[in-house]
């Protein structure tokens, strides 16, 4: 009746609270006087996910109705951070439901705090696409997330001796509230085996692929519900299991044992994250996933597109499919075949669906990141996708033959195939045929590709070439992770500013308001509070929320030049122990970020960054005036207490590498100032936010060019800049290691002697860029000023402007209101 209703979908304090009291007996099987922090979370998780299976089903009913155009996003990452909070926030809610808890005794911080988020992706990657599915419930798109439901994330990052350790992320280890396992909705995946030619009976001719080995994949969903709307998108991610319980055969045979490890073997296909954000060559493993999870998708999207009644010949009508990267590309492929081998589809009606679905976005320029797979792995495992990819090929390069006769040279570069030996399937190429649209993450990335890695490309299909620039979600990002500039925000501007950001150019009128000034000052410096206690609480270090404090938080890679913000400490340190007087602005340097495992030089990067802190922290000389501290394990949930804090975002790639960056804008939007090189979207941040709101420094990508193609000689730099000179050698002469000259070896050699990233070329202009940020902020109605134009002039970078773009140019996908 009535009262069932309102257990299940009130958002009264006291329908929450009656809901929280019901889980907590029926689900965990609790009263309030032994829950634990575990049982407390779980019974409001599932008072939440109650009034989102409302609006889901809502919106499942809706889509089935209307048959509306699909959005569906291949990614094998996703980040989506703590669910709690962000439902609560997107329901409209969090303070009915702070409240009731608090009448029962319980603070929903606690909470919030304690939900251990998925670690289902690297980094940035992985972060966009879990905004993208944000945005795209937000302005109501129909969507379809797909992905991989590993069993263990990313790696936990515990910092041990100065050094990183991984541990294994065992996020499932209480269950996870938010997920539904749908058994009923299950794809056999095959592999391996070979295939053979088969004739029907009106004497046509096939392919059957014979594999060695057949699993599952199990659908596990997700709600993600836009923000302020009834729109609940799925992120459907797959689970591997064995195909039957046991195999009969073996069974037959007496190989009980066998039949019982087949199906663990199945089973390591969603295992693990690979930590790794570049490819590493021969990963078989690696293949599997990707495949896994590509035609579980596709499977999917076909038996819905079969319950429209509508033939496989319009499939590209309904669904439009964008390629996260190359993770996904063989879709490509494999949708050829399923269309031609499962659903006996001519070839070249086949090719029309396919070319017509797929869209590709392109993550990076480094050549060493882009995918390739040697012939004989992918032979094994995926026989007869290979001899799909050899007949695209043939066709492919006949067209480019046609439009560049006696270009061999040409045909060599474009082919999907790398014939040096063992050969090599090119998954960019693989996509770039199959795709309808291709596109990158910023200006000048889109720029770069189209000049440099997928010139040949451009060349013969300039029409598929798009930029997207990325964004970010202010829901998470300033609503949730920043309730206090929220409010001041939503006090000055109205509610608007949310959902179009546009509306925060009206603070530019308060630029210069003293009182305003004030305010957002004491925004800035609770948040510094509350970071300074989870840094003396964690790190045991103590920080003075009134210094700067200056952030670098992302993967630790040497193309992001972490060292060169090391090389900046160790400079200002050295001052201070030459000219103890010295007065400079009081700094604490501030980083996060996890190194690839096998990367020993991003490892050693981390040494190096702890090496320091642990020196400088220690040195009663420099005490007051630098304090240096490396955060372990960052995260989405991390980093929402780390942008609100941060006084200046270091942005320090080499120009030319890093293809957009997120954090830069999540920064930002928070009002911090970027210092920072013209790099992936940090040239447009600088364009929006003004040039004289941003320090700059550093080579442009062209310059980058230049420098190397001219004979670049660090060694040269490092012995005419005393200062420069001075650093290096101290890093050299174990000053930061007890002694040890060994340990940073690796790295300052590197950097003498190659510094592909060019640090040395930079260094200079960096130093005088800080000089430049310290001294404005200690002019505090200047540096606020500042502040306040960055957080007016960042609307651009909502990833709801992304994806209003992406529905418009690419998707061709509208939004569909849905009403409960
Ligand atoms: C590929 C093959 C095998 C194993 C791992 C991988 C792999 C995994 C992750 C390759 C790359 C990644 C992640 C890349 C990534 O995060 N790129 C970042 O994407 C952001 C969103 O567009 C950009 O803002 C960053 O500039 C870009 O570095």
């Amino acid at each position: 009746g009535t009262n069932r209703e309102t257990i299940r979908t009130g958002l009264s304090e006291e329908s929450i609270r009656a809901a929280f009291l019901d889980n907590l007996f029926y689900l965990q099987g609790r009263f309030p006087e032994v829950a634990t922090l575990n049982d407390q979370y779980k019974a409001l998780a599932y008072t939440v996910r109650d009034r989102l299976l409302h609006r889901w089903v809502a919106t499942t009913r809706a889509y089935q109705k209307a048959n509306p155009r699909t959005v569906c996003y291949l990614s094998a990452e996703y980040l989506p951070g703590p669910f709690l909070g962000n439902n609560l926030l997107n329901l409209g809610i969090e303070e009915p439901t702070r409240r009731a808890l608090a009448g029962l005794g319980i603070e929903l911080d606690a909470l919030l705090e304690h939900e251990e988020e998925p670690g289902l992706g690297n980094g940035g990657l992985g972060r966009l696409a879990a905004c993208f599915m944000d945005s795209l419930a937000t302005l109501q798109v129909p969507a379809i997330g797909y992905g991989i439901r590993y069993e263990f994330g990313i790696f936990d990052q515990v910092i041990r001796d100065g050094g990183q350790v991984e541990t294994t992320d065992n996020w499932l280890r209480f269950g996870n509230p938010w997920e539904v396992r749908r058994p009923a909705i299950a794809y056999d995946v095959r592999i391996g085996g070979y295939t053979e030619q088969t004739t029907d009976a009106q004497g046509r001719f096939g392919v059957r692929w014979v594999p060695n080995e057949v699993f599952n994949g199990i659908a596990v969903d997700t709600a993600i519900l836009g923000h302020g709307v009834n729109t609940v998108n799925l992120l459907r991610l797959w689970t591997a299991e064995a195909a039957e319980g046991f195999d009969f055969h073996a069974f037959n045979r007496g190989d009980y044992y066998g039949a019982v490890v087949r199906e663990v073997r199945s089973e390591t296909i969603s295992k693990v994250l690979y930590p790794n954000d570049e490819p590493e060559i021969g990963k078989r493993l690696r293949l599997l996933q990707q495949y896994f999870f590509v035609t579980c998708s596709l499977q999917d999207m076909i038996r819905i597109h079969r319950t429209t009644g509508q033939p496989l010949d319009k499939f590209h009508e309904k669904f439009s499919v964008q390629l996260n990267d190359t993770h996904p590309a063989i879709a490509v492929a494999e949708l050829m075949r399923l269309l031609v081998d499962e659903h006996q589809m001519g070839w070249d009606a086949a090719w029309e669906v396919t070319r017509h679905t797929f869209a590709y976005t392109n993550h990076t320029l480094l050549p060493e990141a882009l995918e390739k797979w040697p012939i004989p792995l992918f032979q094994n495992v995926l026989p007869r996708h290979l001899e799909i990819i050899y007949e695209i090929n043939a066709r492919f390069l006949d067209e480019v033959r046609l439009r560049h006769p006696f270009d061999t040279a040409r045909v060599q570069r474009m082919s999907i195939i790398d014939e040096a030996p063992p050969r090599f399937v090119r998954m960019a190429h693989l996509a770039c045929v199959g795709s309808f649209a291709i596109n990158g993450v910023a200006e000048l990335h889109s720029r770069l590709l189209k000049e440099t890695v997928l010139r040949d490309f451009f060349e013969l299909w300039p029409e598929k070439f798009q930029n997207k620039t990325n964004g970010v979600t202010p829901r998470r990002f300033v609503m949730l992770s920043n309730p206090g500039l929220s409010r001041l925000l939503t006090r000055t501007l109205g509610a608007g500013w949310a959902r179009d950001p546009s509306q925060l150019r009206v603070l530019e009128r308060h630029a210069d308001d003293a009182a305003f000034q004030q305010e957002w000052r004491e925004v800035k410096r609770s948040r510094k509070e509350a970071l300074a206690a989870r840094i003396l609480d964690r790190c045991n270090v103590s920080i003075d929320p009134d210094s700067l404090f200056d952030v670098q938080a992302k993967r630790i890679h040497e193309y992001k030049r972490q060292h060169l913000n090391v090389l900046h400490i160790v400079t200002l340190y050295n001052r201070i122990k030459f000219n103890p007087g010295l007065d400079i602005t009081p700094r604490t340097f501030i980083f996060g970020g996890k190194a690839a495992p096998g990367y020993a030089m991003a490892k050693l990067m981390i040494r190096l960054i702890n090496a320091v802190a642990d020196v400088v922290n220690r040195d009663p000389d420099v005490a007051g005036r630098l304090r240096v501290v490396f955060l372990p394990n960052f995260s989405v949930k991390l980093g929402h207490g780390l942008y609100p804090a941060a006084d200046l975002s270091e942005q320090l790639s080499t120009a030319g590498k890093e293809a957009s960056g997120t954090g830069n804008m999540k920064f930002s939007m928070n009002g911090a100032l970027t210092i920072g090189t013209l790099d992936g979207a940090n040239v447009e941040i600088r364009e929006e936010v003004g040039a004289d709101n941003f320090f700059l420094f550093g080579l442009t990508a062209e310059e980058v060019v230049r420098t190397l193609a001219e004979g670049y000689r660090p060694w040269d730099i490092y012995n005419a800049n005393l200062e420069l000179k001075g650093v290096i050698d101290l890093i050299a002469s174990g000053h930061f290691s007890h002694g040890d000259r060994t340990v940073f070896q690796p790295l300052v050699d590197h950097l003498v002697w190659h510094d592909n990233y060019l640090l040395l070329a930079d260094y200079a202009g960096y130093i005088a860029c800080q000089e430049q940020a310290g001294l404005t902020y200690r002019d505090s109605r200047q540096w606020t000023r500042m502040s306040i134009l960055n957080v007016a002039r960042m609307g651009k970078f909502s990833s709801d402007r992304t994806i209003a773009e992406y529905c418009r140019d690419i998707w061709r996908a509208e939004p569909m209101a849905v009403d409960v």
